[in-house]
């Protein structure tokens, strides 16, 4: 039976019972009131009568009496009068009341001495009547009785009436009921509900199915939104089978979240993917409008983050925000994105003398000069060592902590903070695999060789079943030198290194960033992308025809005052240009509690006040230097609209920006001018490469990037966008985590017979 019918069929049943017991109640009451209100008025006639026939009947005047009793015939419902003797026998009677006493009085008429006026219902005649019996009284003696009769009937009429009135009532009332809850299922519940149902039908047999206006608040509330959810889920798992079916059938090897999801959720099983690095991917602070998060400028970050999103996992790393206690739970575990949690942020609190020799120290004023070819000299303190030493154990304990109970567990530990780590983590749980990605290059032996801990470093780092760098002249410099420095085998011939039974692949993995259809820039015409510019510009003071942009944080290794001298050598060689081309700058502060960092900031301000200072106008200047963290969204429409970008790193593992740019141009336009310093570079062959040390030659390369044919330009877009598309962020963790999966976790036998030869030999 249908809903509507059930329903109604339901509250028809419930009304009329309701309302048939309240009707019972009220013709109840009033059958009562009239009885009583006819009783009252013939006890009060009786006695008033009794008293009037007194002297007629103490006379014994029969006739007067007969006469008296006629008169009473004819009033309003009064059926007759009987006055009786002391013996009960009539003396006068009303003629009607002969035919219908028939002989045989009632009982209430019975003489028994009553004093006071008494009343009752009786059937006289086959009519319902009221008899009133009052005694005669003379003194003190009774001397007869007088009967006053009523007719009752037109109570049960009343009564009658009544029930027709309140059965009417109920009929209306049961089909306004009927049809408030017709019109309410169909339009509070059916409509919402048919249109939820032809939702469903057109997700399901078209590509596009606007939702409709569903009731937003109210019952409806949650049923809208988990429908809702759920029409989402659909259409996004329907893209990604679509997208898999468009790429199984072309052929192509394109990685996606969905595909790397699907990927990792095959190879890992049950295995949890544990992520470690010191850099945490959200930091919450306290602001004036109370805490907000923000995402921390880091290529780390930029590269993990889509990874996580996609595979769910737990992130550890270090608590850097002031609100970051606040916001995690007891053991310090929050849901993150915070706007759209899809996986776990542990956080780990390091005390200011950790920060201050592990990170600031021993990691950034250590390795991270030691590792670029930059020209500032790393310093080597014992005390930020022993820090190192005890940060790197604490993380581990963290780690390890994460994945307690856990069967094989995964666990991808980045850069150069945690080179002990695997070593740690292995020691306690050798069926865990470990790999560890450098995110820095890796220098030749020699300049290596000037850190007193290379041997510790080296050892812990091949504690790891696999080590990771963005390119092969990276991984080759770690194999020559753990050769140089260890003990060991070194496989040339499939970039191993094996040790005491121990196997450490060493692998070739170019990071990239996502180009998720979200990080596309718009293909707004050329007309927009221009006024979009100049807002841009004018928002800083400056009118400009042409624009680059520059992203960074602010660390010397990033050539910042190289491609500042560069720019100025462009001003001078093409002064045409002046007060046409402005170059944008975005800063981010980094590390500026070093002394090294703090100086280098100060030095970029003043080279682009010199610069500056030498060439605008009062409407133009040729550097807009902004040194503050920005949001992905301010950086955006930079990257979108900027004719060209520039990096210029001195040394770099792989420069993130760089690709950034490339997968922000989904319009085709702009100009890579890029660093042969950076691992970028062995992949974006279609940038101007420069060195940017040659002043003369970043000069002549914005000339260039600036008066090259759109054709052109195009072009090489295109094809640094396949690359970018092809090598993204997914593939980069798809094939980590193959490699990952594929290696034994301990050596075969015959490896540990072979190693031990070559260690004794
Ligand atoms: C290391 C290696 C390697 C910059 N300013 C802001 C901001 N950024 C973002 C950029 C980009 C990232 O920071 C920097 O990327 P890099 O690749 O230049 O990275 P490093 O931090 O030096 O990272 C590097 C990388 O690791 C990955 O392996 O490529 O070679 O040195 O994404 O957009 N982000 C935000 N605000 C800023 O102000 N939100």
């Amino acid at each position: 039976m249908r809903l509507a019918l059930r329903l109604n069929l339901l509250l028809i049943a419930g009304v009329a019972a309701v309302a048939m017991g309240f009707a019972y109640y009220q013709v109840r009451s009033e059958r009562r009131g009239l009885e009583r209100d006819l009783q009252r008025q013939a006890l009060d006639l009786a006695e008033s009568q009794a008293k009037a026939v007194e002297p007629l009947l103490a006379a014994h005047s029969y006739k007067s009496l007969q006469a008296f009793v006629d008169r009473s015939a004819g009033r309003e419902r009064l059926a007759g009068m009987m006055v009786s003797d002391t013996a009960g026998q009539p003396v006068a009677i009303t003629s009607d009341l002969v035919a219908r006493l028939n002989g045989k009085p009632p009982a209430i008429l019975q003489v028994d001495g009553a004093e006071e006026a008494r009343g009752e219902f009786i059937q006289l005649g086959g009519v319902r009547m009221h008899a009133a019996i009052a005694p005669v009284r003379a003194g003190e003696t009774t001397i007869g009785t007088l009967a006053v009769f009523h007719d009752a009937a037109y109570i049960d009429t009343r009564v009658g009436d009544a029930w027709r009135r309140t059965l009417a009532s109920v009929a209306f009332q049961t089909l306004l009921i009927a049809a408030v809850t017709l019109l309410t299922v169909r339009w509070g519940l059916g409509k919402p509900m048919q249109q939820m149902a032809r939702w469903m039908r057109d997700l399901r047999t078209s590509s596009e199915a606007p939702a409709p206006e569903l009731p937003g608040s109210g019952e409806f509330e949650s049923f809208t939104r988990e429908v809702s959810h759920l029409a989402t889920s659909f259409t996004a798992a329907r893209a990604a089978a679509e997208e898999e079916a468009r790429l199984r059938e072309s052929a192509e090897s394109q990685w996606t979240k969905d595909r790397l999801r699907i990927f990792v959720q095959g190879r890992l099983g049950d295995s949890r993917l544990v992520v470690v690095s010191n850099r945490e991917p959200y930091e919450h602070f306290h602001r004036a409008s109370g805490i907000e998060w923000s995402v921390p400028a880091s290529g780390l970050v930029t590269a993990q983050e889509p990874i996580l999103r996609a595979c769910a996992g737990t992130w550890i790393a270090q608590a850097t925000g002031d609100a970051d206690r606040e916001t995690s739970d007891e053991r310090g575990c929050l849901r993150v994105p915070p706007d759209h949690p899809q996986y776990t942020l542990r956080r780990v609190w390091l005390t200011e003398e950790e920060v201050k020799g592990f990170y600031l120290g021993f990691a950034n004023e250590g390795l991270w000069p030691l590792c670029h070819i930059a020209h500032t000299r790393p310093t080597f303190r014992a005390e930020d060592w022993k820090q190192y030493e005890a940060v790197n154990r604490k993380f581990a304990a963290a780690v390890l902590r994460e994945i307690r109970g856990e069967q094989d567990p995964v666990v991808l530990v980045q850069d150069y903070h945690f080179a002990l780590m695997p070593k740690l983590i292995k020691k306690a749980r050798p069926d865990a695999r470990v790999a560890i990605f450098w995110h820095i290059p890796w220098p030749n032996p020699e300049a290596f060789g000037i850190c007193p801990w290379q041997r510790e470093l080296l050892e812990g780092l091949l504690g790891a079943d696999l080590v990771g760098f963005h390119i092969q002249a990276h991984c080759n410099n770690f194999l020559e030198t753990v050769d140089r420095v260890l003990e060991s085998r070194i496989e040339w011939d499939r970039n191993a290194v094996m040790r005491h039974g121990h196997l450490t692949a060493v692998r070739r993995f170019p990071i990239s960033v996502a180009m998720d259809p979200e990080q596309n820039g718009s293909s707004a015409s050329s007309e927009l992308q221009y006024l979009e510019r100049a807002e841009l510009l004018a928002k800083h003071g400056v009118r400009a025809a042409f624009m680059g942009i520059g992203v960074d944080r602010v660390d010397y290794t990033k050539g910042i005052l190289e491609r500042f001298r560069g720019l100025e050598r462009f001003f001078e060689k093409y002064p045409a240009y002046r007060g046409e081309f402005t170059f944008v700058q975005i800063g981010a502060p980094s590390r500026s509690e070093i002394r090294r960092y703090h100086d280098f900031m100060l030095e970029v301000e003043q080279e682009a006040e010199r610069i500056n200072a030498r060439f605008q106008t009062s409407e133009w200047k040729p550097i807009i230097l902004l040194t503050r963290h920005h949001t992905r969204e301010e950086i955006l429409p930079y990257y979108r609209t900027a004719d060209l970008c520039m990096v210029t790193s001195l040394h770099d593992g792989m420069n993130l920006v760089a690709k950034e740019y490339v997968a922000t141009r989904s319009d085709g336009h702009g100009v890579l001018i890029l660093s042969r310093f950076t691992g970028a570079s062995h992949e974006l062959v279609d940038a101007l490469v420069v060195n940017p040390y040659d002043t003369e030659e970043v000069a002549t390369a914005i000339h260039r990037a600036l008066e090259m044919p759109p054709e052109k330009s195009r072009l090489r877009m295109s094809r640094m966008r396949a690359v970018v598309k092809e090598h993204n962020i997914y593939r980069w963790a798809g094939n980590l985590i193959a490699e990952l999966c594929e290696i034994r976790t301990s050596a075969t036998p015959a490896e540990q017979d072979a190693a031990d030869t070559v260690l004794k030999s």
